[in-house]
């Protein structure tokens, strides 16, 4: 079991509104699709973040923090919107690739608690691996019981698929080589054990990211190892090509930046 996140950073242009980089798009799926060829034993979630689409419309209206007044649920519906428009190029991409993507909204899966995910309905994720499809989940809005609603990044709803469905790699394909010090060169690991050597060379996000760029994307990947020891996780770039389909091949491969 792989989870795939293909940043929103590397799928579309996040300096810009609802701007998809459509040749990039392609690419990956195409080399999605060369994976699965060679080797279809393989069950596959794709996720995909917000980058220029939910993001944006995250930002202006604040729903991340949560939600209450009528125009705030008008924001908030904007923000799914914006993201099922984005998931529907990225699905829509895979199947032109040949790879049978299934969209599948986290809004309509996942339940939250002060911007936490309490609940998540892996069973129709899980229906949809046994059908031989491809999940494709995504960044959405979620209801809240104490804050109304909020915002889910890919990560936490990857974070709480993998309770059950326990994959052995994360792979997060970027448009960075991996996590970067200080001197520009990739981290070759991170572990608790030199977490905070590195920390101070984090840095956040280019563009608007309302759930908090790469040194939060960091600190939750290690909690989310703490809690799955069987997972590791890689940083990469997906623009470098036939990167991606290598390491959906072979995980192992020392590229990058590995989470363990
Ligand atoms: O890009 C956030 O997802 P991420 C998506 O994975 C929204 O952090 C709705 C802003």
């Amino acid at each position: 079991m792989l989870f795939l996140k293909l940043g929103g950073s590397l799928i579309t242009d996040k300096t810009g509104v609802e701007a998809v980089r459509a040749d990039v798009l392609a690419r990956a799926a195409a080399e999605i699709a060369a994976a699965r060829a060679a080797r279809p034993f393989v069950r596959l979630v794709v996720g995909h973040g917000g980058g220029s689409f939910g993001h944006v419309a995250a930002a202006q209206v604040g729903t991340r923090q949560g939600v209450a007044t009528a125009d705030q649920w008008r924001g908030f519906a904007e923000v799914h919107a914006a993201m099922a428009r984005l998931n529907r190029l990225v699905v829509e991409a895979l199947l032109a690739a040949g790879v049978p993507a299934l969209g599948l909204a986290p809004s309509a899966l996942a339940l939250c608690e002060n911007g936490r995910i309490t609940h998540i309905h892996t069973a129709t994720v899980q229906a949809a691996l046994d059908a031989g499809l491809v999940p494709v989940i995504f960044g959405d809005v979620a209801f809240d019981a104490a804050q109304g609603g909020t915002i889910i990044s890919t990560e936490e709803v990857m974070m709480a698929l993998a309770d059950e469905l326990r994959p052995s790699w994360l792979l997060l394909a970027g448009e960075v080589p991996g996590v970067l010090d200080a001197q520009g060169g990739v981290v070759a690991t991170i572990t608790r054990q030199n977490y905070d050597d590195v920390a101070a060379a984090l840095g956040g996000s280019r563009g608007t990211d309302v759930t908090g760029g790469m040194v939060s994307k960091v600190q939750s990947m290690l909690r989310l190892v703490d809690e799955h020891p069987q997972l590791s996780i890689r940083i990469f770039s997906g623009l470098e090509v036939g990167l991606l389909a290598a390491l959906l091949r072979e995980p192992e491969t020392a590229v990058g930046t590995r989470i363990a």
